[in-house]
């Protein structure tokens, strides 16, 4: 059995409970459970709690791996490290100043006070850049720091920036880019490592199918050549011939990246009746 720690309910939650079901693991909601749920068809126990907890669990024991945002993860720094990237709840780290602030360089922010939540990654920061500015610490609602006379500028968490235009700030130093991620401790007995490996597996299973879509055209049989060459796939398009004669339905596999170009090339060799479709999971 796995015990796997994740946020009862925030940002990370809804996201993290939709992978789970998107590897087939049923497991209570975090809303409505307790402190701890058994999934009912996996070997994995999930404990809710505070995201702040989640580094520092993982690193006791209490929990084998858990998700949280690498901003967390990296202010915690406890010793955990990163088992996979999981692409949601991207946000970034930055420096935001009042927009009057005639901001040039890093070198502006030596002297002043700086809010943030984050006073480990801030410190870190501002030695590398060798700026000497002075951390207050609080636990919420940096933003309105400057507004009140607490502080100069701010450290906080930016998603979409309303955040900071709404409050009379500006960014103006991203020191880094966030995104859920799953941590574990390195070393873990070969039973557990198992199911990880399994939980990684159904994970870049799903992730695979996201980056994908299924393509089906009806052509005619002299422009399969071309349109084979247009479609890679797996390993080659699906052909099956259509109840009309010199006709053929093309199936393939298609990155999401490439579609738009590759669709104007299909389109120009005479193929018609192009569907394209979500896949689920894609296995290697
Ligand atoms: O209760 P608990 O301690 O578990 O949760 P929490 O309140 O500490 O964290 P929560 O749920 O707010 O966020 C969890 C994680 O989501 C963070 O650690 C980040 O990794 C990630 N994340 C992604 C964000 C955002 N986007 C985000 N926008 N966390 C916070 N925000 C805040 C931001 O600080 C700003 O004040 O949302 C506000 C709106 O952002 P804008 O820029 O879109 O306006
Ligand atoms: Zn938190």
């Amino acid at each position: 059995m796995l015990t796997l720690a994740v946020q009862k309910s925030g940002r990370l939650s809804e996201k993290t409970m939709k992978l789970l079901e998107d590897c087939g693991i049923s497991v209570q909601n975090g809303a409505t459970a307790k402190l701890q749920a058994r999934a009912e068809n996996f070997p994995l126990q999930v404990l809710y709690l505070r995201d702040d907890d989640i580094p520092e669990c993982v690193a006791d024991g209490i929990a084998d791996i858990g998700i949280v945002g690498e901003n967390v993860f990296l202010e915690k720094a406890r010793k955990v490290s990163i088992i996979k990237r999981l692409g949601f709840s991207r946000c970034r780290m930055s420096i935001a100043v009042p927009k009057e602030f005639d901001y040039k360089s890093v070198r502006d922010l030596d002297g002043k006070s700086i809010a943030t939540s984050y006073p480990n990654i801030l410190k870190a920061f501002l030695q590398r850049e060798n700026v000497k500015a002075e951390i207050h610490e609080i636990s919420g609602s940096v933003e309105i720091a400057p507004g009140i006379g607490l502080a100069d500028a701010v450290f906080d968490i930016v998603s979409t920036g309303s955040t900071l235009i709404s409050n009379g700030l500006k960014e103006v130093e991203i020191t880094l880019q966030s995104e859920a991620i799953i941590i574990g401790k390195d070393t873990i007995n070969a039973e557990k490592q198992e199911i990880i490996d399994e939980l990684i597996f159904r994970i870049k299973a799903i992730n695979r199918a996201k980056k994908n879509k299924y393509i089906m055209m009806n052509a005619p049989n002299e422009a399969i050549p071309e349109i084979v060459k247009i479609l890679p796939g797996i390993k080659a398009p699906t052909i099956v011939p259509l109840s009309i004669e010199g006709w053929s339905s093309v199936q393939s596999v298609i990155e999401e990246s490439e579609f738009w170009e590759r669709i104007q090339k299909l389109k120009m060799t005479g193929a018609e009746g192009i569907i394209v479709v979500p896949l689920e999971k894609m296995i290697d």
